[in-house]
């Protein structure tokens, strides 16, 4: 595929593109991960492509870059849906297909259901979106960007398996 970079491969920055419907908290949770916590006024402030951190996963640090536009080449996917809005659901699903037939099996994705902080507007059910991850072979999670739930730990598991699937994957430079 011209859209992607062969994986498995040795890569000094590992590139995520992070994508989903509109308003579902992809800059939150790109600001989340990068700066600890989400500060609305930081999105406005930084309208950047992408974001870069250095992340330690398993004794290893990993150079992540965070696109929350298509970058020309990517490592793997986050996927992002909002659970108190049920066709950005929908939406997760049709970027999901997408991926898989772009890509076939070998893209690592993650989905992610964000704002489950606000649960009592909830319109997709954690079952929904597990059944969803298993029948694409994503990994699967539920966070809050506003409360920091579960971001940084999703994205450490998701790199964590990337490198169990491959040590060669990140040049030790
Ligand atoms: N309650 C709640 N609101 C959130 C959460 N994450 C993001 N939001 C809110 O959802 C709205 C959209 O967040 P963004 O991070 O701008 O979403 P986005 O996907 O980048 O949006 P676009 O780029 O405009 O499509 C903002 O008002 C955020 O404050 C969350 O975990 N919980
Ligand atoms: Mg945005």
């Amino acid at each position: 595929m011209e859209n992607s970079i062969a994986y498995p491969q040795k890569v000094d920055v590992l590139k995520i593109f992070v994508t989903g419907d509109q308003k579902v908290g992809k800059a939150a949770f790109i600001k989340c991960v990068v700066f600890g916590a989400y500060d609305p006024y930081l999105e406005s402030a930084l309208q950047l492509d992408f974001m870069t951190r250095e992340i330690k996963v398993e004794e290893e640090l990993v150079v992540v870059q965070l696109w929350k536009t298509e970058p020309p080449s990517y490592h793997c996917a986050i996927v992002i849906y909002d659970v108190t809005n049920r066709s950005s659901f929908a939406y997760a699903l049709k970027k999901l297909e997408y991926i898989r037939q772009q890509r076939s099996n070998d893209l690592p994705v993650l989905l992610l259901a964000n704002k489950i902080d606000t649960d009592k507007k909830r319109q997709v059910m954690l079952h929904e979106g597990e059944l969803a991850a298993l029948q694409h072979c994503a990994l699967f999670n539920e966070i809050s960007c506003t409360e920091a739930t579960n971001t940084r730990e999703s994205l450490t598991l998701f790199i964590g398996s990337l490198l169990s699937l491959n040590n060669e994957l990140f040049s030790e430079e």
